[in-house]
This record gives structure tokens, sequence and C-alpha cells, in this order.
């Protein structure tokens, strides 16, 4: 049987291609720094490249490597990297896309971070940048310049759940010799697959979907081409932005359940959606499940599923916000997001408060926005849980 052709849930299962010389089920953990060459000729081969061996764990390990080719193969990419984090995975791309003289543009919703580091730490080193609201093409071509080389989206966006047009906005780049990434944080490869809707390289933060148990810190780069790859784990293992063998085998233990847990959330969410949309104190809902979303038709077309991520406002703003956060006794009021619990936090105040005001509210982030990330408990317990804490306001 040809692993390569089976379905998704068989692959989140079964793909990795790890055999362990012991026989072990499961990938172990090869909790090593250090890899013994059966003698110095042997070693020298590794390093070379003429014979594939494990070194050290900072350019390869087989628990991570496990993690890494199931991810490469749901996102139907060439290779993947795990990394420390989600924003060492960002940090790999920009730092491996961008020099002196060099400018990116990037969706004006980003994580906090992913847009803030850019415009903060990066122009030190002469990087230029633009951040447009990507949802509508127009605005990308309007800024595009010839020292551009990476357009960098995030759809969904954080928190404003805006919806960009991959295969539109690849077109547009490949048209100018730009490098798409996408970060695929709020899908996973489950609900969308960027690389084949065009874009070169998909990120995630681990840490929320893909391990699924709100219990590490993570994150994956996969590439659509050797090429592209080969300057990536350049960066990723030279700046020491690895992923550790512990980590990689949590991750790739929640990676199993992605769907069927995927599959619960979502259908929580839907149901939450339309219950805050009917809800008389609540004045918006973004939700790509929702008609009422500005990309629904978009987000039907390219996304298998609207997720389970939910953005709303209240009427009365961010004092009422507050209210229902401090009140609901199930969901859980914390920041991070994809876990199996349910989770609610405030993006200005929380996530995104590093975005000056001004560039926030632009983006959409509104001071009163309030983010659900829905998990996979019972529904109703959910559904009462937001229903007491909003007739507290
Ligand atoms: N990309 C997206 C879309 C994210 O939501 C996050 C983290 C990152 C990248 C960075 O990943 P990390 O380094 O944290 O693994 N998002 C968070 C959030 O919304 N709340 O807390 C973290």
């Amino acid at each position: 049987m040809n692993k390569k052709n089976i379905g998704f849930n068989s692959k989140l299962i079964h793909a990795g291609g790890i055999e362990d010389e012991k026989g072990s089920a499961v990938t172990p953990i090869y909790q090593t720094s250090t890899f013994k060459f059966k003698n110095a000729d042997q070693g020298a081969r590794f390093f070379s490249g003429e014979e594939k061996g494990y070194i050290y764990t900072r350019l390869g390990n087989p628990t991570i490597e496990d993690l890494e080719n199931t991810l490469a193969d749901l996102e139907n990419g060439y290779a993947a990297l795990a990394t420390a984090s989600g924003m060492a995975a960002v940090n790999t791309v920009y730092l491996t896309l961008l020099g002196q003289g060099e400018h990116v543009i990037g969706h004006n919703a980003l994580y906090g971070p992913s847009r803030g580091i850019m415009e903060k730490l990066y122009p030190r080193f002469g990087v230029e940048y633009d951040f447009v609201d990507c949802t509508k093409i127009e605005e990308i071509e309007k800024v595009i310049k010839p020292n551009t080389k990476l357009l960098y989206l995030e759809t969904p966006a954080n928190p404003t759940m805006g919806i960009t047009d991959i295969a539109a906005a690849s077109a547009l780049a490949k048209k100018h010799n730009i490098t798409v990434c996408v970060d695929n944080t709020f899908l996973s490869p489950y609900l969308q697959k960027p690389l084949d809707l065009g874009a070169d390289i998909v990120l995630h933060s681990m840490t929320k979907f893909i391990n699924g148990h709100a219990d590490i810190v993570g994150g994956i780069i996969i590439a659509k081409e050797k090429e592209m790859f080969d300057a990536l784990r350049y960066t990723m293992t030279n700046m020491g932005f690895n992923m550790d063998p512990h980590q990689a085998y949590l991750a790739r233990r929640g990676l199993k359940t992605l769907a069927i847990r995927i599959d619960r959330a979502q259908e929580n969410a839907k149901k939450i959606a339309e219950f805050l949309e009917s809800h008389p104190k609540v004045e918006w809902v973004l939700y790509p499940g929702l008609k009422s979303h500005p990309q629904y038709e978009l987000a039907k077309k390219q996304m298998e599923g609207p997720g389970s991520m939910i953005s709303f406002e209240l009427k009365g703003g961010l004092d009422a916000g507050k209210k229902v956060m401090d009140n609901v006794q199930l969901a859980v009021l914390a920041v991070s997001l994809g876990g199996v619990e349910t989770l609610i936090q405030h993006p200005a105040s929380m996530t995104h408060s590093k975005i000056p005001r001004g560039e926030r509210i632009e983006a959409g982030i509104s001071d009163g926005l309030v983010r659900l990330s829905v998990g996979i408990e019972d529904v109703d317990d959910l559904l009462d849980d937001l229903r007491q804490a909003l007739e507290k306001v």
C-alpha cells in the first residue's frame, strides 16, 4: 500500500515514516542532543551529506522528523521544519527572505508580534514593510515595489477573521516574483491547504490546533519546493530555532486527533456564532460560517469549513466585553487558541496590545472586540455559560 495515497485521517495516524529499531509502535522520544557515528568516516559522510544520518538534534532528530514529515505530507509540501515556537517559524521566514533594502507586504491584522517585530526590530537591518488590507487584492497591488520579496498573509486573520484570496494573491505575487507565505494557524491543513492554492510557504503556530491540548508551544514551516526548504533550513538550524524532541512527541500525539477535534469544535462554534448573532446585547459577530461575514463566499470556496474561532463585539463595547470575560465560568479567560478547552480573550489589551491604537483600529481590531476559541465541550454547557455571562452585562 502506498502511504502517500491514504486519506487525511489515515495520514494523521500513520504518516511520518520513522521506523524505530526496537519496534516501538509510536515514534519514541529520542531525548538526546547528539548521535553516535559508527566510525570517523561515517561522521564525515553524514556531514558532507553523502549519507543520510542523524548528527545533532539542532540539525535533525527522529522524533522531530516524524512530526515534520507528517506536516509536510498533510500540507502537500516538499518538506517541513519544526521550530521552538510559532514566532520562531515566523522569524525563520522573515530572516530567510528579507535583507537590507528589501520590502515585505503583510496583512494589516496579523497576530500582534508577527506585525510588531517587523515594525520594531527589522528596520534595524534595513528591511521595509507595508501592512495593508490584503483581503482586498488591489490594496496589495498598490504597494508592490521592485524590491518587494515577500507577501506575508494570515487567513483567516487573528483576530479580525479577515479572509484573503490565497489563489488570487499568489497569482499576483508570482507575476512580480514575490514569495508568498501563509500563516495557516487558524484552520490547520484539515480545513485549508495554502500550497495547493499557490502559496510557496505555509507556517503554523503548532501551539494551537495542531497540538490541540494547550500544553506546548511550537511552530512548523512547510515549503513547497526543495530550494526554498533548503534556504529556510539553513536559517532555522543556524539561528537555533529548533524544536525539542519532547515537544515534538507531544505535538505528534496531539496531531492524531486533529480532524475529530476540529469537527467537534467547529460544530460547537457554528451554534455559538448563531447564538451570539441573534443575542440582543451583541453588536456584531465575525465568523466565516455566518452569511454576515464579509468574505463568506470566498471562505466557502477556499476553506473546507469555517473553523472554530469567533470574534464579536457587544453593544456596550469594551466595558460590556469585560463583564462577559469576567463572568464566564466554563470558558477560560486566557490567550492562545485551538485547544480542546474554550478560551476567551481581549485582543486590544492582550494579544494585540503592542500595536499602536490607530493601526490596530485601522486593521479592524476595535477596542471592544472579544475573541473566542471554541473547544470541544458540550455545546449546551458553553451556550449556558455565555448566556449567564451576557445576563451580567
Ligand atoms: N501565528 C498566529 C496566527 C498566532 O495566533 C500565533 C500565536 C503565532 C503565530 C505565534 O505562535 P507562538 O509563538 O505563540 O506559538 N497566537 C496567540 C494568540 O492569539 N494568543 O496567544 C498566542
